[in-house]
């Protein structure tokens, strides 16, 4: 059986991809920090073949040893600090770890793989936050960077440092510049999410309105679950690669909020949205819309969810998980 090492395993892609690979018949080795994650409960209710192993994406030592003891085929480096917002409030940690963490991790494949004939593949999760203030549009493989954030200059260094083992020691390092990807598993703190549940409580009772930053910014949304499946496709190239992955739609937050009340049943909503200027970052991302013809031809991927589809699947996951806990209150 192929062995795969997932980090970031608590996180949206990280439980996806453990679902699809241990569906591929592949033992799957998930890497937490610290074995009191209260995280690890649901990783074992949902993917109970999943093994947890402990290291920290900024400690070398703990990543050779974690390397060396699960001997894989494949690492998935998902790991980082991924929220935007947060990354200018640490921007040194969100340095350290969305960006040296790579380095690190490449480090622990080159040390244990060897120089010579190393077989470790390696995923780097790159992202579509390195475009930044967009130099073209639709952004693809060779559109040049300008990220806007300290996160988008932690994925940049990312990203070129896999292209530079690659390049240097032969390593099959490929690097996805993913675009945004939602689902019912996308954290509180994220636009979509944060919209679908605050929509599902204003539905049920629980709550008046919804309070937002910058409404005017779009975004290229697809479904996390598609996704990785392109994650998977990359490393199985012969040769490794850069691919964009995208759906070549875009959306604004007012965009989302329509469908997100749509699909709620609620047809009048400005008056629930507020806005409040704590919600904005000192640099934003106004636009971002992907050309994912590359993934589309070399890999056969194509995303399978579309936005109103997406939505609706977040908003109707959000009713039933919010009617439940109301229950349990009552
Ligand atoms: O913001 C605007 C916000 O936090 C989307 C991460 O997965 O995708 C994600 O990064 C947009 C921004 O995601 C609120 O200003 C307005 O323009 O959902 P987000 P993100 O920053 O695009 C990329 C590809 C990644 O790699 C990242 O790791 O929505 N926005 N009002 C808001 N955003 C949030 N979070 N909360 C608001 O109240």
């Amino acid at each position: 059986m192929p062995r795969a090492l997932i980090t970031g395993i608590t996180g949206q892609d990280g439980r996806h991809l453990a679902q699809l690979l241990v569906g591929k018949g592949y033992d799957v080795y998930g890497m937490v920090r610290g074995q009191n994650n209260p995280k690890i409960h649901i990783l074992q209710d949902e993917t109970p073949e999943l093994e947890i192993v402990e290291g920290d994406l900024q400690d070398l030592s703990s990543l050779i040893g974690v390397v060396e003891q699960v001997q894989p085929d494949e690492v998935y480096n998902l790991g980082a600090i991924s929220f935007v917002a947060l990354s200018f409030r640490q921007p040194e940690l969100t340095a350290d770890i969305t960006g040296v963490g790579v380095l690190r991790m490449l480090e622990a494949i080159r040390v244990v793989g060897g120089t010579q004939d190393n077989r470790i593949r390696f995923y780097q999760a790159s992202s579509s936050e390195m475009f930044g203030k967009v130099r073209e549009t639709p952004q693809n493989e060779m559109t040049p960077f300008h990220p806007r954030s300290p996160y988008g200059t932690a994925k940049v260094f990312g990203h070129y440092t896999t292209l530079n083992y690659r390049e240097s020691y032969g390593l099959h390092a490929s690097s996805g510049i993913l675009f945004n990807h939602e689902g019912f598993r996308r954290g509180l703190e994220f636009v979509t999410r944060k919209v679908t549940n605050a929509v599902a409580r204003i539905k049920l009772g629980l709550q008046d309105t919804l309070t937002l930053g910058n409404l005017e910014a779009s975004r290229d949304w697809g479904y996390a679950g598609d996704y990785v499946e392109a994650m998977w496709r990359m490393v199985q190239q012969d040769e490794p690669g850069d691919y964009v992955v995208a759906t070549g739609e875009t959306h604004t937050i007012r965009d989302l909020l329509e469908a997100a009340f749509q699909a709620a049943g609620i047809d009048d909503w400005q008056a629930l949205v507020q806005t409040d200027p704590r919600f904005t970052r000192p640099a934003e991302v106004d636009l971002l819309i992907g050309d994912a013809s590359k993934a589309r031809e070399v890999l056969g991927w194509q995303p399978t969810v579309d936005f109103p589809t997406l939505i609706k699947m977040m908003v109707d996951h959000d009713l039933e998980v919010e009617a439940r806990k109301a229950r349990q209150v009552q």
